[in-house]
């Protein structure tokens, strides 16, 4: 029985730490797909949680300490000590040097998330209310990635999380990620790659990734943009190179940024002949 337990309880734990998206019960962050997620995982697992850990540990001790050792039974007559140089230059000096220790991970992790390498591949992420739209500026593919419903949902398909039109990317290829918004503010987040930015009207912000492997990642929406803001996820399927292509055969027709512009043309040329 015990053993039986304690093969689920890592089973789940397992489970939880392989898959691309949110589960039940799941501890931690999701499994990484990218080097700069990994950077920040080992960043939370081995630097932050054991400085927390260790400090929490030592004011408790302290506390327990100072109720045990100073309680008023044994002390009759109170210490009136006020003051105490060596220990106040201690407690100032030892909390900043923790802080420079985490200071040069930190800056490291965060300045190679902020230099982006020569991009592979570039998406553009428009943050609408209430769905993200994607361009491919160098392929000429335009398309809106909507939310499906409960109802639609087949089987295996992950509940708030599944779109109709799906991101596709190369695996192992640097892609660059323009963020935008065309109403208010939206944030393109993206767990498993250690992507987060700001979708800002207005403004374009930038960020990378690089995926490792292939699948499918999910990621939602990450500022609080409305009334629908729990309803527009992200989903990036990461391929193959030939299956990459393929798509961006199937997707130059089917997305393909002219029909927009052609459209544009048809909507003047209808408003000229009024
Ligand atoms: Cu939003």
């Amino acid at each position: 029985m015990i053993k039986k337990s304690i093969f689920i309880f890592f089973g789940v734990l397992s489970g939880a730490a392989l898959a691309n998206e949110p589960k039940d019960w799941q501890l931690g962050f999701q499994k990484s797909a990218s080097k700069s997620m990994s950077d920040i995982v080992w960043f939370h697992d081995y630097m932050l949680l054991p400085i927390i850990t260790a400090i929490t540990a030592f004011v408790l001790f302290l506390l327990l300490y100072a109720c045990f050792r100073y309680r008023a039974t044994k002390n009759k007559i109170a210490s009136t000590t006020s003051h105490n140089t060596l220990i106040e230059v201690i407690w100032t000096l030892v909390p900043c040097l923790i802080l420079i220790v985490m200071a040069v991970p930190s800056f490291k992790i965060l300045y190679s998330q902020d230099t982006i390498p020569k991009a592979d591949v570039t998406i553009k992420a428009i943050g609408y209310q209430w769905y993200w739209g994607y361009e491919y500026p160098d392929e000429n593919i335009i398309f809106d990635s909507y939310m499906i419903a409960d109802e639609d949902l087949k089987d295996n398909q992950p509940r708030l999380l599944t779109v109709d039109n799906e991101v596709f990317v190369p695996v192992n290829k640097v892609v660059k990620v323009m963020i935008t918004a065309n109403d208010v503010l939206h944030a393109w987040a993206l767990p498993s790659f250690g992507v987060k930015r700001d979708a800002v009207p207005g403004r374009i912000n930038e960020t990378w990734f690089k995926a490792e492997r292939t699948g499918t990642f999910y990621g939602q929406c990450s500022e609080l943009c409305g009334i629908k803001h729990a309803f527009m996820p992200i989903t990036v399927n990461v391929v193959t190179e030939e299956e990459y292509n393929k798509w961006l055969e199937k997707a130059k027709i089917e997305f393909a940024k002219e029909d927009v512009k052609n459209n544009i043309k048809i909507a003047k040329t209808i408003k000229e002949i009024q």
